[in-house]
């Protein structure tokens, strides 16, 4: 199975946000399954795809985050 990746993100404060999130982390190449609890601010991305550039995804998109995983 591909990698599974967690980042804690900050700054989603609403169902928008976190909806936001998931659609531009969906749109990175190489992931296949992106979701977000809102309550948590965790984000778990399954994929081929390198979690650090994702951080600097979310980082150009307004969302600072860590990878937890
Ligand atoms: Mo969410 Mo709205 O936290 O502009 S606030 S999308």
């Amino acid at each position: 199975s591909q990698p599974l990746h967690q980042l804690q993100v900050q700054g989603a404060t609403c169902g928008g946000c976190v909806k936001s999130i998931e659609h531009t982390l969906k749109s990175v190449s190489g992931v296949s399954e992106a979701s977000m609890d809102l309550a948590t601010g965790v984000a778990s991305v399954v994929g081929a795809v390198d979690a650090d550039h994702l951080v600097e995804v979310l980082q150009g998109v307004g969302f600072p985050a860590a990878v937890i995983r």
